[in-house]
């Protein structure tokens, strides 16, 4: 008896710590419609966290550095992101996991993924344009997996919507209550700096050259304030006026994801930046209990498990490996432990690990509940998976969505017809495309997405990281649905639909028309199709 005394306080010790870790971790993306400022602002969160000295401009010039999240060629050619980044930083005791995804549509299974692991999503919006198409998508993702949103309306630097005029327009889009964390001073455009709502202290904002370093700022007690500033003290009436109606922080409606904390700002003259940093420490959600599969739900202090939600290879043109993005759920992961991967029921043993900032990684030894942390070379690990060790445990699937374009893909060098195939499986993985293959007489593979800039991001991996050169035939199908393969009969005797076939077994009739589909349907009511639809 007396030897598990000290097991027991042991172990009770090493549950207090690793409460304690991740009770200070904060797992969060950035997500909106394109254009809004994520990637310029996931880099002042960098700056301002400590992470970087100075922050780069998404679309560099010769003078200044280019920004940590959009890291592929790509990327930094056109100025836009194609896809999800992590980076983990540590500040005033936080350890952060932030995600930058992509805002176009055509990546959004990217983003589907990303938000299967963060714990909280700040929505960005632009000053002038609002909720926007994507942005609602997106959102109602969110609310449908329950994640607490932020949001920051950003370019405040440039002519937008008054902020009342903003409330209005995100309580009537996103039917959120809002809650001002802070409230711009000066209209769009003019703007001087921000009041915190709880405090009523004025940080007024000053420039720096290209945004590159902090903002200088000032900070004035609200009792120090002249009533005589116009700008001041319309800010103050809007609100006090909106803080009468209860529009104020509730810890409870926030994770009951019906209010959304609101804060203004400008991403590129990193204005409000520190403040969205600070509400992310002050009222960001911690990691909790995650739901399983079978309806139970995963303790923090539970052996550990993880979720894979992201595959991607290449990224270090040194290394040219692939990693395996696992988003720690319970249990205190240690370099090279053994776990099972629920999927196969294989075991692994995870001795390649890392912290990722972008396209750098450095190697872990340890890390806690929402912690993103990069496999290396884990080849079998596939998007979705759920690895653990101790009592078994499955998460729910990510969702995915239904493809729209359709490509016949043809490889012109028939010398290297086993990297072609190697290759088309490997973006398959990652779902930079989704890979599917016709009947036994149609030997190209097809290629399948969501839309069509993913085909362009294919094409030139294929090149530049395997040497692949192809050539893409456009597909006439429009729609696609799900079906269960004892169906697979049906849609090969019919005329309205084609079958395509993934590796894994999974079948989808593919359609030329809407009008197709509902004939399809007609002749077919028995075979349930499957939309796919996350959006
Ligand atoms: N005026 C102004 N421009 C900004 C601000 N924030 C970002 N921008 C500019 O907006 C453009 C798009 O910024 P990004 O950070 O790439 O936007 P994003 O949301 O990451 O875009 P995607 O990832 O492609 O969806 C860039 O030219 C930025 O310099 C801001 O606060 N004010
Ligand atoms: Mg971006």
């Amino acid at each position: 008896m007396s030897t598990d005394a000290p097991e027991l306080t042991t172990a009770s010790h090493e549950r207090a710590i690793l409460l304690r870790e991740a009770e200070r971790r904060r797992t969060f993306a950035v997500i909106s419609h394109p254009d809004a400022g994520k990637t310029t602002l996931t880099e002042k969160l960098l700056l301002y966290g400590g992470a970087l000295h100075e922050a780069g401009a998404v679309k560099a010039t010769a003078q200044q550095r280019e920004v940590t999240s959009d890291w592929m060629d790509l990327e930094r050619r056109r100025g836009i992101s194609v896809t999800s980044t992590a980076m983990r930083f540590s500040h005033r005791g936080t350890v952060f996991n932030l995600l930058d995804t992509p805002g176009h549509r055509d990546f959004s299974e990217d983003t589907l993924r990303v938000l299967a692991a963060a714990d909280c999503a700040v929505i960005l919006l632009d000053a002038a344009r609002g909720v926007e198409e994507q942005t609602l998508k997106l959102f109602q993702v969110a609310r449908a997996r329950g994640i607490p949103l932020i949001t920051f309306v950003n370019k405040y630097d440039r002519p937008g919507l008054e902020p009342l005029a903003m409330i209005d327009h995100i309580e009537h889009t996103l039917h959120l209550t809002c809650a001002p964390i802070t409230w711009p001073v000066g209209h769009p455009g003019e703007f001087q700096g921000v009041l915190a709502a709880g405090s009523g202290t004025f940080t007024r904002f000053t420039r720096t050259a290209r945004g590159a370093t902090r903002a200088e700022e000032q900070q004035v007690a609200a009792e120090e304030l002249s009533e005589s500033d116009p700008a001041w003290s319309t800010a103050r009436e809007e609100l006090e006026l909106l803080q009468a109606d209860g529009r104020t922080w509730d810890p409870e409606l926030f994770a009951a994801g019906v209010l959304t904390p609101v804060l203004f700002g400008s991403a590129l003259w990193n204005f409000g930046v520190e403040q969205l940093l600070d509400a992310l420490i002050d009222i960001g959600p911690a990691p909790a209990a995650r739901p399983t599969l079978d309806g139970h739900e995963r303790q923090l202090d539970a052996a550990f498990s993880a979720l894979a939600f992201k595959v991607q290879a290449n990224m270090d043109p040194r290394h040219r490996d692939r990693i395996a993005f696992l988003r720690i759920c319970s249990g205190r992961f240690e370099r090279g432990m053994r776990v099972t991967d629920a999927r196969t029921g294989g075991t692994l043993a995870l001795s390649y690990a890392h912290e990722l900032f972008g396209q750098d990684r450095s190697t872990i030894e340890d890390a806690y509940p929402g912690d993103i942390i990069g496999i290396v070379n884990a080849s079998d690990v596939l998007v979705g998976d759920t690895l653990y060790a101790g009592e078994p445990v499955t998460f729910p699937p990510i969702p995915s969505l239904a493809p729209e374009h359709f490509v016949t893909v043809h490889n012109r060098d028939p010398a290297r017809r086993k990297q072609f195939l190697r290759a088309l499986e490997q973006l398959d993985h990652e779902g930079v495309v989704q890979l599917f293959q016709r009947e036994a007489n149609e030997p190209a593979p097809v290629l399948a997405a969501v839309g069509p800039l993913q085909f362009e991001v294919a094409a030139e991996r294929l090149v530049n990281e395997f040497g692949v050169h192809v050539r893409f035939e456009p597909l006439a199908w429009v729609l696609a649905r799900r079906i269960a393969r004892e169906d697979a009969d049906a849609v090969r005797g019919s005329r309205w639909a084609e079958l395509i076939e993934r590796r894994d077994g999974t079948c989808l009739a593919a359609f030329r028309t809407p009008y197709a589909l509902a004939q399809f349907i007609e002749a077919f009511p028995a075979v349930a199709l499957d939309e796919m639809a996350a959006r």
